[in-house]
């Protein structure tokens, strides 16, 4: 009889030590938008992305000559020219190609912090939704998808992918969750998938950023499966798990 894999879901940075002592495996997710634009940043040639926990951290390696992008509040940090639009990551991709970005953000480099210190940290995001879970399945390891929220608290979109690899690893049979919070999160992925932007019309992310006029990320970020690329820590930096220069373990 062979073992099962768990797959289990942390809805914050702030419970993440109640969930990773199992763990050696971390999916981190920030659909809105973090993990959304380092998966298009590193999918339209950027070479690697240094995700720093602070603002004062992308400034010193700003200071170095690094190109640094630094969102507070959905709003880029005064002193930077570029922050976590995915969308501006496509349009300046020429720029970017083969350069190193260092990334600071509201939440979803804090979650990347957090989860640093695992063996293998990945980075999820709807957009690399199935590419992604087929590699989880491949991997056959227990798996931690930590969402980042918003402030150390719950939120809608990212509990949504989050429950939509859950969904598809425990759909294998060869993965179970024993955790609340994954069989929710199960749940509410099954409830949005068919209009997932009309779902998250009254998520307070959304709202936030339809105030900032980001509409147009946040359908880009809702997008499912418009890019293969996985994003994977190593030795500090986010770089392409599946790019042929990259081994693939
Ligand atoms: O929290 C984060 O990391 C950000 O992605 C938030 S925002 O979408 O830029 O508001």
């Amino acid at each position: 009889m062979s073992t099962k894999r768990r797959v289990e879901i942390c809805f914050s940075p702030a419970e993440y030590a109640l969930y990773q002592e199992d763990f050696e495996l971390v999916v981190v997710i920030d659909v809105l938008r973090a993990t959304s634009a380092i998966c298009t940043a590193l999918h339209n040639g950027v070479e690697r992305i240094k995700p720093v926990a602070s603002v004062d951290e992308a400034r010193e390696w700003m200071s170095k000559g690094f190109i640094a992008a630094a969102e507070r509040n959905g709003e880029i940090v005064d002193g930077f020219e570029l922050g976590n639009s995915p969308i501006a990551y496509i349009e300046r991709a020429e720029e970017f190609v083969g350069q190193t970005i260092v990334l600071t953000t509201t939440n979803g480099t804090k979650a990347i912090d957090v989860a640093k210190d695992k063996n293998t940290v990945v980075i999820g995001a709807l957009n690399n939704l199935d590419a992604l879970t087929q590699w989880l399945i491949e991997r056959n390891e227990d798996v931690l998808i930590l969402a980042s929220g918003w402030k150390d608290k719950f939120n809608l979109e990212d509990t949504i992918c989050a429950g939509a690899i859950a969904d598809s690893l425990i759909e294998t049979g060869n993965f179970i969750a024993d955790e609340d919070s994954t069989v929710a999160s199960k749940f509410i992925y099954r409830s949005a998938r068919d209009n997932m932007f009309a779902f998250l019309k009254a998520s307070s992310h959304r709202r936030r950023l339809r105030q900032l006029n980001l509409n147009e990320d946040v359908k880009y970020c809702l997008t499912p499966n418009n890019l293969t690329t996985i994003p994977i820590l190593r030795d500090g930096y986010l770089v392409k798990l599946n790019d042929r220069t990259t081994p693939l373990s």
